[in-house]
Formats: structure tokens, sequence, C-alpha cells
């Protein structure tokens, strides 16, 4: 196995091809190993196999292109394709059932699908983010499925991925990785394989530490925002501008204040910190806050918009709302746990309409013009690029009431003749 992995003719299999297993099967198809994609999304298989990427990533479509054209990477939903593999990656997502406990289910049956095609010497990688102690209890339903021993007949190593969308093709070489593995000699051999593209440190740990330092960091991520988020709250209490407040404090050496904002969304920030503290089932106080507060900000931007809208006696009923940004975060196309969307749910019954653009998503107006054309209130909820530079002059004249809320501290001066609210930009 070790001189398969060497030499590069070990074969991989990634499980999943969506925002992480995609690109990671692109790196090892580029570095030379032949990798074949499952997913079960039969239309997501043919748009691969014809060289287009189903996301938008920086510099997928031609890397994909050159190792679908090289034959070096295939995708299918065939399990029977699988089959007897040197090398298997775990790339499903772990959401949260609607009561916020882990949904392990596309993880388990992505474990069985592996269990079923491996083959005696294999190794298995997770990718997935997953709650502490679940490497070590999917090996055994593999020890049950296969009558393997773990660690002895087959590999199992928990190697997160860390990567940020938007730079996945830089981060996946550039960050460093950490392989937790069921054994010392599991970690080895999946550092050896990730080396073939990784330029960023390895560090080898068993699986359990490897699951925490994961969920360490996006917690650590999720807790920071919710104080700078409160940070926003603090400020409209004082009237002051947050953001100015926070630069100078991030001018001492040791402080680093994060970005308040309309709220904290992706797959990852909102859902990591429960899978951290679920396997304890106790109540970890600071962990839980910073989640309500941050579940909270898109509540601050509905309460911004309708003091806006009660300075100029409208009421919230008879306006029409246009919302900029529905992805997650900045010059993405992902939605996933958008505070945008739940910035629309919350106002959606309570204002006359809700118009959205987005020039990544889409949205019910296929621009920021139609979607201003005789609005009455305009909210960005998202910080793509295309919004920092938007006239406000000239767009404000398009509009039925010039009101303006900025959730992203995308607008660095409030535009003349608009009510301008920005979330910690002063008073409500
Ligand atoms: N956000 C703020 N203020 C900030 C930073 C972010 O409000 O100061 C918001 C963003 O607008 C967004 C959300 O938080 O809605 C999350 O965005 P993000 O850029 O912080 O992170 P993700 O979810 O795109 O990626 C994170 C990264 N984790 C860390 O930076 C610790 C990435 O490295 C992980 O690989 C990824 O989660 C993951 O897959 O776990």
């Amino acid at each position: 196995m070790e001189e398969k992995i060497e030499n590069r003719t070990a074969e991989i299999v990634v499980i999943g091809l969506g925002y992480i297993g995609l690109p990671t099967a692109i790196m090892f198809a580029t570095a030379g190993f032949n990798v074949i994609g499952y997913e079960i999304r039969r239309e997501v298989v043919d748009k691969i196999n014809s060289g287009e990427a189903h996301i938008v990533e920086p510099e997928i479509d031609e890397l994909l292109q050159g190792v679908v054209g090289s034959g070096k990477l295939r995708a299918t939903s065939d399990p029977e394709e699988i089959k007897d593999r040197e090398v298997y990656i775990i790339c499903v997502q772990t959401p949260l059932n609607g009561d916020k406990t882990p949904n392990l289910s596309y993880l388990e049956s992505a474990v069985k699908t592996v269990a079923k095609a491996m083959r005696k010497g294999s190794l298995v990688v997770i990718e997935s983010t997953v709650p502490p102690l679940t490497t070590v209890r999917m090996a055994k339903l593999i020890e049950e499925m296969t009558g393997f021993k773990a660690g002895e007949d087959f590999h199992m190593v928990h190697a997160p991925e860390r990567v940020m969308p938007g730079r996945i093709f830089k981060e996946l070489v550039y960050n460093s990785r950490i392989f937790g593995g069921i054994t010392p000699e599991s970690a080895e051999l999946a550092e050896k394989l990730y080396r073939s593209f990784v330029k960023g440190q390895t560090f080898k740990t068993n699986s359990t530490v490897s699951e925490v330092v994961k969920l360490m960091e996006n917690t650590f991520r999720d807790v920071n925002i919710a104080l700078a988020n409160e940070f926003a709250y603090l400020a409209h209490q004082y009237g002051i501008d947050v953001f100015e407040a926070i630069e100078l404090a991030n001018t001492h050496p040791r402080v680093r204040i994060h970005t308040p904002g309309i709220g904290v969304g992706g797959h990852c920030l909102p859902k990591d910190p429960h899978l951290l503290v679920w396997p304890a089932r106790e109540d970890f106080g600071l962990i839980r806050l910073a989640r309500e507060i941050n579940d909270g900000m898109p509540l601050l931007a509905k309460d911004l918009l309708f003091e806006a809208l009660k300075t100029v006696n409208l009421p919230p009923e008879k306006a029409v709302v246009a919302v900029l940004g529905l992805a997650y975060k900045g010059d993405s196309d992902d939605t996933r746990n958008s505070p945008a969307k739940a910035f629309i749910e919350a106002i959606e019954g309570d204002v006359g309409e809700v118009r959205t653009y987005d020039p990544f998503v889409g949205g019910t107006h296929g621009s920021v013009e139609e979607a201003l054309n005789g609005a009455d209130a305009v909210v960005i909820a998202t910080d793509h690029s295309e919004f920092k530079s938007l006239d406000w002059e000239r767009l404000g004249g398009l509009m039925r009431t010039r009101i303006l809320i900025d959730g992203r501290h995308v607008v660095e001066e409030p535009p003349e003749g608009f009510v301008f609210k920005g979330i910690g930009r002063g008073e409500y």
C-alpha cells in the first residue's frame, strides 16, 4: 500500500462530490492518481463527466476539464464501480436535525457503501466534520460489516478539511493538515497520501483529537464573531460606529476582534459548535450563547429596517423591500444557512413585498436596478464585491423611498438623501 501511494498507482474513491469532495478529487487526480468520484446525484455525475463543475469556485472549471480530459477523474453513481480500491475518502455532509442534534445518516450510509466495496488493507479517510468519537464508532461499524479488524485489516483516519470557500484550491495546497488515525500507522499512511499535493505543514494525532481540533477551530470563530456582534449591539446603545472602534482596538498587538454583521451562515460555523458539545451531553453556556447571539442578528437587521420605516412614516405592510444578496458570504453562490434567508423569513408577512437580487444565486429580480425600481428600502445582506461599488445617488433616483440598511458594512459613507442604518453603525 505504501509503495502504491508513493508511486501514485493507488486507486482513490472520493465519496460525495460537493464543495469539498470535488476539489479534493481534482487535487488527487492532478497529482497523478486515478480517481473515481462516487455521488448519488446522477445529474451531478453527468455534469462532472462532461467536464462541468456544479459549484462556483475560482479555478475549478479549468482544473476539472484537465483531469476529466486526461481520464484521471471520472464520476459514477454505481457502487459496483468502486469495488476493491485502495483508498476511500468520505466527504459527505453532516448537517443538524431540526432539534440541533447531529444528523449522521449521510455519513453512516457512506461508511456502509465503503464497507461493502473495500478490500483488506484499504485506507478509509473521513474528511467530513463529525462529533468527537465518531471515527472510532465508524471503524467499529466497518468491523461489524466486513469482519475485518480495524488497524490490522484496514486503516482509518479522520483528516478534516479546513478550506474556505472562494479560496479552496489555494488552501487545499498551502493550509496545514491534521491526520487523526485510529492507529499511528493509519495516520502515517494518510499523511503520505496527502503529501502528494499538500505543501503546508502536516501533523499526526489520534482520530478523537483531530475531530475536536476541527470543531474547536470553527467554534473559536463563531464565539469570536458573537463577541463582535455583541459589541455591535453596544455600539447602537452608545451611538458610535463599531467598525471605527474595532479598527482602533485591533491596533493593539494582542487584540483581533472579528467583523459584526447580519449573521453567521454556511455549512460549518452555525453547526460545528453543536457537534462539539453534543456527545458530552452537558450545557456549555458560552458556546450555546454565542450561537444564540449570532442566530439573532437577522432580527437586529429587521429592527433597523422597521425603525427606518417609522422615520419616514411608512407602515411596514405598505413597504417594498429589496434584499441584495442571498448567499451566506461574499462572492459565493452558497446559500446554506444564509442569514439573508433568515432575514427574509423574518420580514415576509410583515412587509408589503420582498424582492431579491444576488449576482451568483439569482433571485426574484435580474439586476440591482430592477430590484430597486420603485422600492422603499434596500437591505444589503451579503458582502458581494459587486455591491461595494454601487452608485447610490443614481440608484436612489429609482426608488420610491430612499432607505438603505447595511447588514455587512459594505457602504463606507452613508449616501446623501437616504435614511441610512447599518449593523453596528450607531443609533437605532
Ligand atoms: N462572518 C462574520 N464575521 C466574521 C467572519 C465571518 O459575520 O468576522 C460570517 C460570514 O459572513 C459567514 C459566516 O460567518 O456568514 C461564516 O463564514 P467564514 O468565512 O467565517 O467561514 P466558512 O464557513 O466559509 O469557512 C469556515 C472556515 N473556518 C475558519 O475560518 C475557522 C474554513 O477554514 C473551514 O474549512 C470551513 O468553515 C469548514 O468547512 O469547516
